[in-house]
């Protein structure tokens, strides 16, 4: 059995990631592949309540090595729990945030040395990287304005907007740095239109193989 591939969907707040998540999960499975939907920080028992602690008001001014730590303790499990076995398996993972988000925001948005990131990132993940990476970009305040129509904010949706800015172009930094894998989706338009740029974006990718 061939292993699958690993699809990972990266964005700001409100940058439409959730919505167009579901809709690239049925593309795929309407293509006859099997996939696993998972989410970061989360996807397992124990990576959900370490989201739960990353996200809550519970532990505001936790220090920055604590939380890319927990960002990598949490994928630790994930790795090991759902992702590795299900490629093994044959599946196709889509996951809603990895390894890039830490890079976009601790390591853009806060201000850690990438190459800590780095460090952890190959220890952690070994060789494994997404295959392919869509970006879905809006600007920050679009982003912000739709992210507050839906719920109340988190700890990192409470960051003033010079922290999203910097998180943005850390993201847009990644994407012309790895153009190999990664497709930056224009997310101001309508959800309708986002979508066919998606389905459009995947059917290229799935056609070259
Ligand atoms: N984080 C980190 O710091 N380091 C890491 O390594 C990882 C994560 C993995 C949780 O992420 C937080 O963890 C995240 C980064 C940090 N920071 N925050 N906050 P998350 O992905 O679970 O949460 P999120 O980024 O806050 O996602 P979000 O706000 O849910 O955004 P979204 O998923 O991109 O948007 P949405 O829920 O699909 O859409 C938001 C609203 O806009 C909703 O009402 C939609 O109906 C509407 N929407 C969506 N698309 C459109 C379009 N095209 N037009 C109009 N309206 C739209």
């Amino acid at each position: 059995m061939s292993p699958g591939r690993f699809i990972t969907v990266e964005g700001g707040e409100g940058a439409g990631k959730t919505t167009q998540i579901a809709f690239i999960g049925d593309y795929l499975q309407r293509a006859g592949l099997s996939v696993a939907l998972t989410r970061e920080p989360g996807g397992t028992v124990l990576g959900e309540e370490i989201r739960a602690l990353l996200l809550g008001h519970r532990h505001e001014g936790m220090a920055l090595t604590t939380e890319t730590l927990l960002m990598f303790a949490a994928r630790a499990e994930h790795l090991e729990r759902v992702i590795r076995p299900a490629l093994a398996a044959g599946h196709w993972v889509l996951c809603d945030r990895f390894t890039d988000a830490t890079y976009a925001y601790q390591g853009g948005g806060r201000g850690l040395a990438l190459a800590h990131i780095a460090v952890l990132e190959d220890w952690v993940q070994g060789d494994l990287r997404p295959d392919l990476t869509l970006l879905f970009d809006v600007p920050v305040e679009m982003g912000l304005e739709r992210a507050a129509r839906r719920s109340a904010a988190d700890r990192f949706e409470q960051e003033e907007k010079a922290f999203f800015e910097r998180v943005r172009a850390a993201y847009l930094q990644r994407a012309r740095r790895h153009p190999d894998r990664y497709r930056k989706v224009d997310a101001t338009r309508p959800i309708a239109e986002v979508r066919a740029e998606v389905e459009c974006i995947l059917a290229e990718w799935l056609e070259r193989g």
